[in-house]
């Protein structure tokens, strides 16, 4: 049986490396390079390959936990990382102003990709329950289906654990029992 792996996606800046450290502590490899693209995010580092991590569950099973790269032009790494992956959950700033155009389209991208791959949404970003709900609806008419809404700090072990364990939920069958 092989390991499980999950992908992370959601815009530059947005705590998709932070949630593989997070989750996988000091053993977790990044790809941050200076960040020469200040005008996209302000911040000193940014991804330029697949940032990666072994998260070690209580239970004694173990997860890998990849980081997308949010640039454009890395698109065929995310085709890469899901030609593997069993899920992926996707970071999003629901205040952000393209946040709901770019989460629609990573998750048909997803879906377009790779149909067997199990979603989550996860609010990365501190909001109120009602804007929320709106994401949630908002996702679910463009793409005339649910996703699985949830709020997380990518900086919290516990909270990040909470959103490993709603996408084993939606997991399909034969991949919690592999
Ligand atoms: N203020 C604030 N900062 C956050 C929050 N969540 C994550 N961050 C910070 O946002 C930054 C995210 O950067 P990084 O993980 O490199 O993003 P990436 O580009 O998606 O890999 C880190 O400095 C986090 O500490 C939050 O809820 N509030
Ligand atoms: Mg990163």
């Amino acid at each position: 049986m092989s390991t499980p792996r999950v992908v992370l996606f959601g815009p530059m800046g947005i705590g998709k490396t932070t949630a593989i450290r997070t989750l996988c502590g000091d053993g977790a490899v990044d790809c941050d390079v200076v960040n020469l693209d200040t005008a996209s995010h302000d911040k000193a580092t940014t991804t330029v390959g697949a940032d990666f991590g072994i998260v070690h569950l209580d239970g004694g099973e173990m997860l890998h936990v990849y980081g997308s790269p949010g640039q454009d032009r890395f698109g065929f790494l995310r085709q890469w990382l899901l030609s593997f992956a069993v899920g992926a959950m996707v970071l999003v700033d629901p205040h952000a102003p393209d946040a709901l155009a770019d989460t629609a389209r990573t998750l048909r991208e997803v879906r377009e990709t790779a149909p067997g791959v199990a979603c989550v949404v996860l609010v990365a970003r501190p909001t109120s329950t009602d804007a929320m709900g709106r994401l949630a609806e908002a996702l679910a008419r463009e793409l005339g289906q649910a996703i699985p809404v949830m709020s997380v700090d990518v900086r919290d072990r516990a909270q990040m654990l909470d959103a490993l364990d709603l996408l084993v939920a939606v997991l399909p069958d034969e991949e919690v029992d592999a």
